[in-house]
């Protein structure tokens, strides 16, 4: 008998009810389910996804998940920010039912997660990496997370039994090789649920040293909506503090650090430090000047002579961003690929389900924006690639609307055990086999931060060609017709050629707040 029909068995003996149940639906061997994941990855910057970017950044690690899975293109999440995203891909649910509704709020550890029933079931669990849900992980056998955002170079980890640990290196290459040391020594008498989770691209946006420059001799093209004017749309929109012309810190995010400028005064903001570099040994530190050092000389003297025009300085800052926003995520594909090599290399790849993920989209861009939180599509989107030999057919790409509230039963699903009642995601596994589907034709959106880049609650429903929002401190609605204005330039709420749209979405919208049992519009205290 092999391992993992042993293990099966363990299981089968421990739990009467479930073993009927599995060996009733679930293949003999149960998967493994590698999940690797990232923090603020925008579809565009995966060039399975396709799109301008994906000509000068590719990601071929990521892309060899699509061409031997799926690309689902249009996955969403329910909450587009980070401890929100996560909390419900633990829990399948949508924030107001898992608590966790803000980065503020502290994950209630008591509740059922996904972890804890694969781990119940007979799953090796571990989570490495990235976790930002305050509390420690439970339901996984092993794990080794970073405090809070944690750091790019030189990043604490904090260890099962408390203590915290400094490791040198760079973030993704760390949680990569850990995750790697976790696979290594693993019980091997049980299928493994692994999540290897990464702090890049996430801002400050630090590239592994060997990765600077990586894009300095290629066109990044730039969106058609850098320079957005706001018009048309939620006043909100203009208060926004996520431009990278007025709130892109010049040391903390575009590496202009203040003791690099002489005698020259840049315009805010200027806000924050240099973090980052602080951590870095002094060897790392000269590294990271060789490279950024020259360049910045160049543009302090450029914009100490007058010759750039408010626009060139935004160009400067935007292609500064996405040279060091796609380098990070260079450290992230090349992990993916060692991931995937491993597989390979132990004879796992065969019965092992591999996701890749991330919390939620990002900004490169568009509105003039970096960061997230909004329901346009950039944000909202969420990549969700998923590779399972013999299950799911090369290259596909299904296009129902999914989002991180079915990654919990899916899971499941998979591994042949139940899922609870309370959960409120579906599990994707009728979307591989052929045949018609009984799929949902539209998406709750729930946005509960205060104030953090200055962007609004608000709440929408999605469908396949329309976005519905709705903004409770003004009591205003926004619609979009992403057919016809796919960069979502223009509110048609008001128009009378859109009354009976309006009217469909919005009760649709109301009906998906009480199948999800939506809590009333209320503005909470605070501002996290
Ligand atoms: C931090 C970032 C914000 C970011 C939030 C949420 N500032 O506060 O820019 O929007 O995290 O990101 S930073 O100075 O700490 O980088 S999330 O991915 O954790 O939700
Ligand atoms: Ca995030």
């Amino acid at each position: 008998m092999n391992e993992t029909l042993r293990s099966l068995n363990r299981v089968i003996l421990a739990f009467p009810v479930l073993g009927l149940f599995l060996c009733n639906t679930a293949p003999a061997e149960r998967p493994n389910i590698l999940f690797l994941f990232s923090d603020d990855h925008a579809i565009k910057s995966i060039s399975s996804y396709g799109g301008p970017l994906a000509a000068v950044a590719p990601t071929p690690n990521i892309d060899r998940i699509a061409a031997q899975g799926a690309v689902f293109t249009n996955s969403f999440c329910a909450n587009s920010i980070c401890g929100p995203s996560r909390a419900t891909i633990l829990t399948g649910k949508h924030s107001h039912k898992n608590g966790f509704m803000r980065n503020g709020n502290t994950f209630d550890p008591k509740q059922w997660t996904v972890a804890k029933s694969l781990q119940a079931g007979g799953y090796n669990t571990a989570v490495i990496g990235k976790w930002h849900l305050k509390t420690n992980p439970v339901g996984f056998d092993h794990w080794e997370v970073f405090p809070g955002q944690g750091n790019y170079y030189n990043p604490v980890f904090i260890q099962m039994d408390g203590t915290k640990k400094r490791f040198e290196g760079y973030a993704t290459d760390l949680t990569t090789q850990k995750a790697i040391d976790w696979l290594d020594g693993r019980d091997k008498t049980k299928p493994f649920f692994l999540m290897c989770q990464h702090k890049a691209p996430h801002r400050t946006f630090a590239p592994a040293l060997r990765h600077l420059g990586s894009f300095d001799d290629v066109q990044i093209p730039e969106p058609e909506t850098l320079f957005d004017n706001y018009y048309n749309r939620h006043s909100s929109l203009a208060s926004n503090e996520m431009e990278i012309d007025r709130h892109f810190d010049w040391a903390y995010d575009a590496k202009v650090r203040k003791d690099e400028r002489g005698n020259i005064q840049l315009p805010k903001p200027d806000r924050y430090g240099t973090p980052e570099y602080n951590r870095m040994t002094p060897a790392q530190k000269q590294e990271w000047d060789r490279y950024f050092s020259p360049q910045n000389q160049e543009f302090l003297k450029d914009y100490a002579s007058g010759s750039l025009s408010d626009e060139d300085i935004v160009r400067w800052k935007y292609r500064r961003y996405m040279r060091n926003y796609l380098s990070t995520v260079k450290a992230v594909d090349e992990s993916v690929g060692q991931m995937l090599d491993y597989l390979d290399a132990n004879g796992l790849a065969k019965n092992t389900i591999v996701i890749y993920s991330s919390d939620q989209g990002f900004f490169l861009g568009e509105h003039g924006w970096y960061d997230k939180r909004w329901m346009f599509e950039e944000s909202f989107r969420m990549p969700f690639l998923i590779r399972w030999p013999n299950m799911i057919q090369p290259g596909s790409r299904p296009s129902q609307l999914i989002q991180n509230i079915d990654y919990a039963p899916t899971f499941l699903d998979a591994a042949g055990l139940t899922t609870p009642a309370e959960v409120q995601g579906k599990s994707l596994l009728p979307l591989f086999k052929k045949g018609p589907k009984n799929w949902r034709d539209s998406l709750y959106y729930a946005y509960y931060e205060l104030g953090e880049h200055a962007v609004p609650q608000h709440f929408g429903v999605r469908t396949d060609r329309h976005k519905l929002i709705y903004f409770p401190k003004s009591d205003e609605w926004n619609l979009y017709d992403l057919e016809e204005d796919p960069n979502e330039m223009k509110s048609v709420h008001d128009q009378p050629d859109y009354k009976a749209v309006r009217g469909a979405l919005t009760a649709e919208f109301n009906r998906l707040r009480e199948k999800y049992e939506a809590p009333p519009f209320a503005p909470s205290k605070g501002r996290r």
